[in-house]
């Protein structure tokens, strides 16, 4: 009797997954589709045209939007480099994840706060994107910038490889800045290579040999991060079409992200070549905004206006950051979404998409949520606020805060004088008007969802610094290791 429950319950519990299956596969894609993951870094929120940039041309991630789904509320789980990947990788908070600076952090030893202990590598209890992708069957590569793991450890502790990567390439030796020497690909190049340019015909390399599979390619570029360089012809062609008036204007930057556009050009057709874009996610975003300014200096590569400030702010220009979905057969074409996403949404998304439940209790700890009806229907809403934990100095950036959005509303508290700030988003783009004196009920309802996701989450707060000198606050000293 016993068994006839259970084989009556197995039934329909398959019967309800078939349909789900059914709904996701609608046209094209199999059950188990290919995963291709585009990363830019620190690449900000009107880095490409079809997000308003006035002067970079990134007519390849411009006919990706047009042929798939454009964010318009995307956000970075971080205001920084690792703390993102590493909530791509697992779909936690970074806060969560204990994992809240860019590896291996700045040290102010006489700041006002002293940061908390946080995780300076990506723990291999986490079953990674990859790890979940490739226990399913999936073959795995990783492309480029890592950045989860720490140099003062034993090189391949928290590498790629040890996260489910079967494949792992990133600069070659000798490489200085962003070009590759001469032969280091065996193929006796004649001139040093573009950094960029290599990495694509790694990526290449890989899709061609894993085709016949399913395949997860994680490509992390290092376009447009410091050091800003660009390949000499694009750097010429951008300084023939320099507008002084315009909000963009620096040519080796435009170059940069002119680099970043042809190789996911490249990337994209060859899915086509293969015959393989018809069942591809594809996934384009940035790990943090654009750098605009390092203590209290513009840098003047870019700009990430009508955002306030860039990477290591607490504002919106260091985490918004734009994001494009193409899956054939179910994100309508040109179609555009404005409800806040997030870089842990990502995991479930995977995979929810690609049909593999992953590991039971590291799932339990995800606080991403698959957006999969936001594909299907771009005006549906996830109904929930998001978070942010940076409880860390930076360069380009403010003091340690967390911040909170919650519809249209965004808070964000500073930690060393408890200052709390509150914009309106939908009348307040540019976070210029500070609505908590005007609003103190809104502020205090909205800081205790706040501190009671910190609480949640086991966030790691700073603390007063005994040995705080204001003389001395700003300065650095490496990391303690
Ligand atoms: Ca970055």
């Amino acid at each position: 009797m016993r068994r006839v429950r259970w084989m009556v319950l197995g039934l329909v519990f398959a019967v309800s997954l078939l349909g789900v299956v059914e709904k996701l596969t609608a046209a094209g894609a199999t059950k188990h589709p290919n995963i291709v993951f585009l990363l830019a870094d620190d690449l900000g929120w009107t880095g490409l045209r079809s997000f308003g940039s006035d002067f970079y041309e990134t007519p390849n991630l411009d006919a990706l939007a047009a042929s798939g789904m454009k964010f318009t509320n995307a956000y970075a789980a971080c205001t920084v480099c690792s703390p993102t990947r590493a909530s791509i990788m697992t779909g936690m908070y970074p806060a969560r994840l204990h994992l809240t600076d860019f590896i291996a952090g700045q040290n102010r030893p006489w700041a006002k706060l002293r940061i908390p202990d946080w995780e300076k590598g990506l723990d291999l209890s986490y079953v990674t994107v990859a790890e979940a992708l490739h226990e399913a069957g999936y073959t795995t590569a990783e492309i480029g910038k890592w950045h989860l793991n720490y140099a003062g450890r034993p090189a391949d502790k928290y590498d790629a490889h040890a996260h489910g990567f079967d494949f792992q390439v990133d600069k070659p030796r000798g490489t200085k800045g962003y070009f590759v020497p001469n032969g280091t690909n065996g193929e006796g190049a004649s001139k040093s290579e573009f950094l960029t340019d290599y990495l694509t015909d790694k990526a290449v390399e890989f899709m061609d040999a894993a085709k016949d599979k399913p395949f997860f390619l994680y490509f992390a570029y290092h376009v447009p991060h410091t050091p800003i360089q660009g390949r000499q012809d694009l750097v010429e062609y951008f300084r023939k079409k320099v507008d002084p008036n315009a909000i963009h204007k620096n040519p080796t930057y435009a170059a940069m992200v002119a680099s970043l556009d042809q190789s996911v050009g490249r990337i994209l057709k060859r899915l086509d070549e293969l015959g393989l874009s018809d069942n591809t996610l594809v996934i384009f975003t940035s790990d943090n905004g654009g750098l605009t300014q390092r203590y209290g200096k513009p840098d003047l590569f870019t700009e990430n206006l009508p955002l306030r400030r860039g990477k290591g702010s607490a504002y919106e220009g260091g985490v918004r950051v734009p994001a494009i979905i193409r899956y054939p057969g179910v994100t309508k074409a040109g179609s555009v979404c404005n409800e806040p996403i997030i870089t842990i949404d990502y995991y479930p998304t995977i995979l929810h998409v690609a049909h593999v439940k992953g590991n039971r209790q590291h799932n339990q700890n995800v606080d991403g949520a698959s957006i999969t009806p936001l594909l299907h229907s771009p005006t549906s809403t996830l109904n929930r606020d998001l978070f942010w934990h940076y409880p860390h100095y930076h360069a380009g950036g403010d003091s340690p805060y967390s911040a909170i959005r919650s519809g249209d509303w965004r808070l964000i508290e500073f930690h060393e004088d408890h200052r709390l700030e509150l914009y309106d988003l939908a009348k307040d783009l540019g976070e210029r008007h500070d609505l908590a004196d005007e609003m103190p009920e809104r502020a205090k309802e909205i800081h205790r969802r706040l501190i009671a996701w910190r609480q949640r989450v086991n966030a790691q707060m700073p603390s007063p610094n005994p040995d705080y000198d204001p003389k001395r606050a700003t300065q650095v000293r490496p990391s303690r290791r």
